[in-house]
């Protein structure tokens, strides 16, 4: 039994023939147990002399089992870390990486260059009140000039912003009458303009507003003509033309020349070689009044620029709905920039 058992044993590779082996020997009605069973009918002084051969065998197939089993064990262990192993050899996927639209990058360009100048980065609402948006800018229900805006109304009160302009009285408002001013508010204004190549119905502004005693127009136009040069290069000039705005007096348009020409080409400029990229002036006394503001002891310069004519000036996009397809192919040539 004990070598046949053991050539069994031996001659396996498989846990489950190991624990059949186990149960043809061992098991209940195994042959082993067999003999064990048989003991009773053999004679007295036969039966210790049996009885230790067939517990040396039982002892001997245990071992040999456990053995086995051990080996087996070990085996299967090596073929799972084996077949988990990672394979450093093989290419890597390539992970695709997203980047900043441009007129992200634009704007965070621009706050950085007013921050640098001592501006602080506000924010306001999209869905604004009548008020903010034309009333407390000097715009009274009636006004002609609020045809300069075309408006997406909600409600008769309230309406999608068509300039980020209400956050100069809503800041104005929450510093109470009595601290200087100094804010950009970049965001999203709303026009129901129809859309073609430099107009959107949807765009972005920055706003600026620079409030405190003894403000005069030379400090806008230095303010605007250091953010021109940064912006755009130090050969760039400033043109302030006379314009109007009801909240600012006076009121100006701020044009940029084109860039000359060098020795990689000239950049697109047709006609007069200026082009417009904002509307500014000084925050008219009614504005600062009803804002809390004495006019008598205060004065101050606010200005509004578009965003994407900004970014289609320093990146040559000819066209303002490239901003808001997401072609991706258009997007990503700027992700560095
Ligand atoms: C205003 O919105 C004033 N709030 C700007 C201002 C602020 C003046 C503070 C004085 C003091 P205007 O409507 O001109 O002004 O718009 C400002 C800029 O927004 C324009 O110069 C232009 O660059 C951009 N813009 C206007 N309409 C559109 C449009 N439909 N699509 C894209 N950009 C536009």
């Amino acid at each position: 039994i004990q070598s046949e058992a053991l050539e069994k044993i031996d001659g396996t590779n498989n846990v489950k023939e190991l624990q059949e082996i186990k149960v043809a020997y061992l098991g209940k009605k195994g042959s082993l147990t067999g003999v064990l069973r048989g003991m009773g009918k053999l004679s007295k002084e036969e039966r210790p002399v049996v009885g230790e051969i067939a517990n040396k065998v039982r002892e001997a197939i245990t071992d040999a089992l456990e053995q086995k089993s051990e080996i087996l064990e070990q085996e299967a262990m090596e073929k799972q870390l084996e077949a988990e192993a990672i394979d450093i050899t093989l290419p890597g996927r390539q992970v695709k990486v997203g980047g900043p639209h441009l007129l992200t990058s634009i704007v965070e360009e621009i706050e950085d260059l007013f921050i640098g100048m001592g501006f602080e980065v506000r924010e306001g609402p999209e869905v604004e009140t009548d008020y903010y948006n034309f009333e407390a800018l000097n715009l009274p229900k009636g006004h002609p000039a609020r045809d300069m805006q075309d408006t997406f109304y909600l409600t008769n009160e309230l309406l999608m912003r068509t300039h980020t302009s209400p956050v100069q009285a809503r800041t104005m408002r929450e510093f109470d009458g009595g601290k200087p001013v100094r804010m950009i508010c970049p965001g999203k204004v709303y026009r129901r303009d129809t859309d073609d190549a430099t107009h959107s119905h949807q765009f972005t502004q920055i706003e600026g507003l620079f409030v405190d005693e003894n403000v005069r127009m030379s400090d806008l136009k230095g303010i605007l003509d250091t953010f021109a040069k940064k912006m755009f290069g130090q050969e760039r000039k400033i043109r302030l033309r006379p314009s109007y705005f009801p909240f600012t007096e006076p009121s100006v348009e701020m044009d940029i020349s084109c860039k000359v020409c060098g020795g990689d080409g000239c950049s697109v400029c047709k006609g007069s070689g200026w082009i417009e990229i904002l509307g500014a002036g000084m925050v008219h006394p009614n504005v600062l009044e009803m804002a809390g503001y004495d006019p008598e002891k205060y004065s101050g310069f606010a200005f509004g620029m578009g965003t994407e004519r900004i970014a289609m000036l320093k990146y040559g996009v000819n066209d303002i709905r490239q901003f808001y397809t997401n072609d991706i192919r258009f997007l990503k040539q700027y992700h560095n920039a």
